[in-house]
């Protein structure tokens, strides 16, 4: 017997919890990471999880209302994701194609995911295709823009909390100088052995990029992450062209069709989708088959537990970014170990909320 599962309600709470090293980034600093819970629930009884990481506290209000506007649309009908997305789409692209249309859409769909991998009894990575298991992660908690003297010991410990393989470290400093310095400060403190992934977000004016990215291509780094903003499409490509050092984007990307026009302008050599921007797991699966066929590394932003099992599913899966800021209001953080994190055995996506944290963080 076939068993489908018809929408009931959603619920959309949110969240903030304390970092242990607050972010500071071209894109903002945050002592606290603010996080939207959605569960969709069924008629069936199965409940479907997933978050949202929505950087701004006050941007909570409008992707709520946006979720619950979709809630009220799909409700008594059949959980098919690809059949919601379309709607979705469809309706909320009157207020806007990107930004809240697609996040709201994205929170949807990645709990309806997850409601239908625990009908199936299956991960989500088995009901995609794919298989629970480890993959290769890199830690992204710290290396922000901190003090040149404060790096090496940050480095160290960043490396001791999963034997991590690899870290992020944040650059587009005042000078070039800078940026020099803090590569060899990180450097110097995990050895030669662990990848060095380097983040712009998007700081860098296209001219003082090209002086910067050249003048950094021999610093023997992983990628260059976002020199320059993001939807420049025709200058991220000619960096991609110029500079050895691969070229990383893709955060920002919203929805498949971006990141097919990103591609196909050969706008970088590797991508790193966000799920919230990607368009959820219906958004994903669409932009990694494009990568995929492209032969382009994928890696993911934010988001490890459902990227995680994307990943195990995908053609050209690449680098976890590791990040444990939501750990706290989780019955159960997916484990790291000598540097991957292993994709859990359990029905769904493994998100479960623990209840008590949840009410603690509350926002
Ligand atoms: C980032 C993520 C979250 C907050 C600030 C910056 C960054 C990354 O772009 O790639 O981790
Ligand atoms: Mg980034």
């Amino acid at each position: 017997m076939t068993q489908t599962l018809t929408l009931e309600s959603v619920q959309v709470r949110a969240v903030s919890i304390p970092l242990k090293r607050p972010i500071v980034a071209a894109v903002g600093t945050f002592k606290e990471w603010a996080l939207v819970l959605v569960d969709v629930r069924t008629k069936e009884g199965i409940v479907g999880s997933a978050y949202l990481e929505p950087y701004r506290p006050r941007s909570i209000a409008a992707i709520k209302h946006s979720i619950e506007d979709l809630g009220d649309l799909f409700k008594g009908q059949q959980l098919a994701p690809l059949d919601i997305y379309d709607a979705s789409m469809r309706s909320l692209h009157t207020v806007g194609r990107e930004g809240i249309t697609l996040i709201a859409m994205a929170g949807l769909d990645m709990a309806i995911w997850d409601a239908l991998a625990k009908a199936a009894n299956m991960p989500l990575a088995t009901l995609l295709g794919g298989s629970p298991g480890p993959l290769r992660a890199y830690n992204t908690n710290g290396l922000w823009r901190i003090p040149l003297e404060k790096l090496g010991d940050e480095a160290a410990a960043l490396v001791a909390e999963g034997d991590y393989a690899g870290v992020k470290l944040r650059l587009g400093r005042p000078s070039i100088k800078d940026d020099i310095q803090a590569i060899a400060n990180v450097r110097e403190a995990v050895g030669e052995d662990v990848h060095i992934m380097t983040d712009f977000n998007q700081c860098l004016p296209f001219g003082e990029a090209l002086l910067r990215l050249h003048g950094l291509d021999d610093q023997g780094l992983y990628w260059f992450e976002e020199p320059i903003v993001y939807d420049n499409i025709e200058a991220c490509a000619q960096l991609a062209r110029e500079v050895k050092t691969p070229i990383q984007i893709g955060e920002n990307i919203y929805g498949p069709r971006e990141f097919y026009k990103a591609v196909v302008a050969h706008a970088a050599d590797m991508y790193m989708p966000d799920l919230m921007r990607i368009g959820g797991v219906t958004g994903w699966m669409r932009s990694a088959a494009i990568a995929g066929a492209a032969g382009l590394p994928l890696s993911s932003h934010l988001y490890p537990e459902v990227s995680a099992h994307l990943l195990r599913a995908n053609e050209t899966a690449d680098w976890i970014e590791s990040r444990d800021w939501g750990n706290p209001i989780l019955a159960e953080p997916f484990e790291i170990k000598d540097s991957k994190i292993i994709v859990p055995d359990r029905p769904g996506n493994g998100i479960a909320w623990d209840e008590a944290a949840v009410k603690k963080y509350a926002i």
